[in-house]
């Protein structure tokens, strides 16, 4: 691999592209591209007999019934996927397959993209689906990446990307601090139409990359790091495509001539926006999120601790914080090993010979702005200053309370120190920088173990050792980072790993069934997790004989009778496929010592599934 810089094209940006990117990230960006490009040795991968058709179809009968849906929308807005896979990187992803794949990219590998260009041409898209009996999986933008990205569950599906088509920001209210946007609007594109129009007085929330669909995170439950970091919660109605074409507007837009589909959620009678979250039961096509107020000023700051062993202190101290809404954001408490790896350089070029990770990071965190430490704190205070600087007093005392604290001076923070990149997140200004880590390992990849934990120290504690436990078993860094929401932390894991590499693929793997299942023993639950992990994770959620999934699988088979959207997503099967050999569980893998039986030829016989399935 080359160690020279690499040039790399430039990539497109928002006004070329609706995933493309702002122009004031341009330059970052083309940092982290070359940057990724340098430590990169992969060449697309080759493939055979094209497109890879959904089971139950022969090529033929595949091709003309894609013909007729080129006659519906036009032949440019079909995509055959017939040339070679190519993992691009974070702003030129695919939406061929997934780009971090686990196990082998033409696992979960599409036949073909689709191309709607408005809410009618979705239903037509959904009526031929049904005609058909082929299955399509529908994508924002498709960069959830670490949880499958554009992929679908089955393979040969048919994915229908919204986003290219339908990305406009509908809607922004200045009075009351909403927007309607469609399924393409990246966060970094809402941000930019807000600052266009002028509109000072509005945040967005933003999770810690910006390149995402605000309506793809939302439906997913994604997380940012303002107040309104609760995606989900802050949204405010929604427009649905359900599988059989009919189409409904969710909360006060089922009434017509409403003047408040924005502000009201719920409307009148059952609320199902839940439903259409991590589900397989609708396309959402349309959704309102409610904006913050600028606040009036913002402060960031940065706690370091010493010990590892702080951690359950730590944790007791924030919980009361948190809760009385002292602490007014989704903040991180990280370890220190990720202060290293935001430099963006290689573990090899921090490790040396003989040394143990532990020891090369204690040596090199000591000469960086936070020292010899094992847990560093950012968060973030809101208002003017009368106001947020009581609540920084408030917070000094609580956490210099611990032995070791310290509160790192942030003026003197140089201006591409990760602080800054974080202090811009937690005031809603989409960033890029934290792509930087992926560079810990060759040709990196990473995949999220993200389960839900109390506020607690000891199950802090406790959840962080089962990490920690699998990781060591299977020779992996572990980068933690709890991400503490009102009443519970998601702690969130980035497991990273060479996706050139079968070994280290296979490791990333077997580590995540490792870490899923033995969590779920302790009652540690995941909050999302990627795609080969859906079955698992679901399979985790069991409580009164598995009464939960049957809910599911009823409302599956009512609403969606022919199984054609997204089937598998979120380990919800239609029951042409349920038990019927799709399911990719925890029975597959090594728990506890146990014989490892998953070899890659299992995973592939059951992501690939031969065996006839009645359609
Ligand atoms: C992160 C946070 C998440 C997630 C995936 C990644 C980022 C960590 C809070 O949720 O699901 C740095």
């Amino acid at each position: 691999m080359s160690s020279k810089p690499t040039i790399v094209p430039r990539p497109p940006t928002l006004d070329e592209c609706h995933s493309g990117i702002p122009d004031n990230l341009l330059s970052p960006a083309l940092q982290v591209k070359a940057r990724l490009a340098g430590n990169q040795d992969l060449t697309p991968h080759e493939r055979k007999e094209l497109p890879v058709v959904p089971l139950g179809h022969t090529r033929e009968e595949f091709m003309r019934a894609v013909s007729e849906l080129a006659h519906i929308l036009g032949q440019q807005n079909i995509e055959i996927n017939d040339k070679p896979l190519d993992d691009g990187w974070y702003i030129e992803h695919p939406n061929t397959h997934d780009a971090f794949n686990l196990l082998d990219p033409e696992d979960t590998v599409s036949s073909a993209a689709v191309y709607p260009g408005s809410v009618e041409e979705v239903q037509a898209v959904v009526r031929w689906a049904n005609k058909f009996r082929i299955p399509i999986f529908p994508i924002s933008i498709g960069r959830n990446l670490g949880y499958g990205g554009a992929a679908p569950r089955v393979r040969g599906s048919v994915i229908v990307d919204l986003g290219r088509r339908m990305n406009r920001v509908l809607d922004i209210d200045p009075d009351n601090c909403t927007c309607l946007v469609e399924p393409g609007v990246t966060f970094y594109a809402l941000y930019e139409a807000i600052q266009k129009r002028g509109f000072k007085h509005l945040w967005i929330d933003v999770p810690d990359l910006g390149g995402g669909s605000v309506i793809g995170n939302t439906l997913d439950r994604g997380v940012g790091y303002t107040p309104y970091g609760d995606h989900y919660a802050m949204h405010s109605g929604m427009e649905v495509v359900l599988p059989q074409g009919q189409l409904v507007r969710t909360g006060m837009g089922a009434l017509p001539n409403n003047n408040t589909w924005q502000t009201f959620p719920y409307g009148f009678g059952p609320y199902y926006d839940g439903i259409f979250t991590q589900s397989n039961f609708g396309i959402v096509t349309k959704m309102g999120m409610t904006l913050m107020p600028n606040p009036g000023g913002h402060e960031s700051f940065m706690y370091t601790f010493e010990k590892e062993e702080d951690l359950p202190e730590i944790v007791e101290i924030i919980r009361p914080l948190r809760i009385g809404n002292i602490l007014e954001n989704v903040a991180q408490l990280k370890h220190v090993i990720q202060e290293v790896a935001a430099l963006g350089k290689p573990r090899s070029a921090w490790v040396r010979p003989g040394e143990s990770l532990k020891d090369s990071i204690k040596r090199v965190a000591k000469e960086l702005p936070c020292g010899d430490c094992t847990w560093v704190y950012y968060g973030t205070c809101y208002g003017p200053p009368e106001l947020r600087n009581a609540r920084l007093k408030l917070i000094h005392e609580a956490f210099t309370k611990i032995s070791g604290a310290r509160k790192i001076d942030h003026r003197g923070l140089p201006p591409d120190h990760y602080f800054w990149s974080r202090d811009r997140i937690c005031s809603g200004v989409p960033d890029i920088q934290e792509l930087n880590w992926l560079n810990w390992v060759p040709n990196g990849a990473h995949v999220f173990f993200s389960p839900i934990c109390p506020i607690r120290g000891e199950d802090a504690t406790r959840l962080l050792a089962i990490a920690k436990k699998w990781h060591e078993a299977h020779n992996l860094d572990c980068f933690p980072a709890f991400c503490v929401g009102l009443r519970e932390m998601h702690l969130i894991i980035n497991v990273v790993y060479n996706r050139g590499c079968k070994e280290s693929r296979h490791s990333a793997y077997r580590c995540m069934r490792g870490m899923i299942q033995e969590a779920a023993g302790y009652g540690y639950g995941e909050y999302r997790t990627h795609l080969l992990f859906q079955d698992q994770v679901s399979r985790t959620y069991s409580w009164n004989d598995c009464a939960l999934m049957g809910l599911h699988n009823t409302v599956k088979d009512c609403l969606d009778p022919n199984g054609i959207l997204a089937p598998g997503r979120q380990g919800i099967w239609p029951s042409s496929y349920r038990d019927n050999g799709w399911e990719l569980t925890c029975d597959d893998t090594e728990v506890d010592g146990e014989e490892n039986r998953l070899s890659e030829g299992d995973a592939v016989a059951r992501t690939r599934k031969t065996v006839d399935v009645k359609l």
